[in-house]
């Protein structure tokens, strides 16, 4: 696995205004800014060529451009978000991703997917069933990976808002998870990073051809990912959080 490109797009002046559950108060539009031009930076930093698309006010969510795609190096899936006042995102995604895949599909309205819920490692994906993917989500995406070779497991996800909310690759043959991930036959394959309980918005730590993107503040988490022996960046992602996001939703990679 290795990333070449990332997709962000700039977050609206509207972005308080977009879906949360959290109680963390509203963001702060100018940090929040500032805490998205550290992330492009660091993303340039490790040598990923990156297109950043600009702002959308009529969608408050849609610098969580994660959401809005799958992509793997044979194929670009776009999904239909599990949330309403997500689904017009797509439009103007997929022409920034048809520029890098000849084989590009969409999802059919009645199947639901965030690409928060689909993690990636090698040939195999791990699909979260949550509030935002459903069933028919999962099954299309199978429909499509399975003919290129991959494998796809269904995690039924209990806590959070997508499995990559706190499920992620970390290198090493290594996923980061919580408690009850670990004993998910799924995942058996893998060592385990498990986090405290409370330092699970940790999980949402990004992998970028072996250097690790941790979300700051979480020290539990990063003593044990150090263990890893690879570089690791801390961002500073308070304003994203407040809006139930995080580190792997700002960008598309590939
Ligand atoms: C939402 O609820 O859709 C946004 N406020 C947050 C999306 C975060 N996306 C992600 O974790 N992939």
């Amino acid at each position: 696995m290795h990333y070449g490109h990332a997709i962000a797009r700039i977050p609206a002046i509207t972005c308080a205004q977009g879906l949360t559950t959290s109680n963390l108060g509203s963001p702060d539009f100018a940090l929040t800014l500032q805490q998205f031009d550290a992330y492009i930076h660091t993303l340039l930093s490790l040598g990923l060529t990156v297109t950043t698309l600009p702002d959308q006010s009529a969608f408050p969510d849609s610098h969580f451009v994660e959401d809005t795609a799958v992509i793997t190096p044979e194929f670009a899936l776009i999904t239909h978000p599990g949330a309403t006042s997500r689904r017009g995102e797509i439009h103007s995604i997929a022409p920034a991703i048809a520029r890098h895949r000849v084989v590009m599909e969409f999802m059919s309205e009645r199947a639901h997917m965030d690409g928060g819920d689909v993690l990636m490692v090698d040939k195999q994906f791990f699909v979260g069933l949550t509030s935002r993917t459903n069933e028919a989500g999962i099954a299309e995406l199978a429909t499509l990976a399975e003919s290129y070779g991959y494998t796809v497991h269904a995690i039924e996800v209990s806590e959070g808002l997508h499995l990559k909310s706190i499920v992620n690759y970390v290198g090493k043959n290594t996923l980061i998870m919580n408690e009850e991930g670990v004993n998910h036959p799924a995942f058996k394959g893998f060592n385990h990073i498990v986090l405290a309980k409370e330092e699970e918005y940790a999980g949402n730590t990004l992998w970028i051809n072996d250097t690790l993107i941790t979300p700051k503040g979480y020290p539990d988490t990063y003593q044990k990912i150090e263990k890893l022996g690879l570089p690791i960046i801390s961002l500073d992602t308070s304003e994203f959080r407040k809006m139930d996001g995080g580190l792997t939703c700002l960008s598309l990679r590939f």
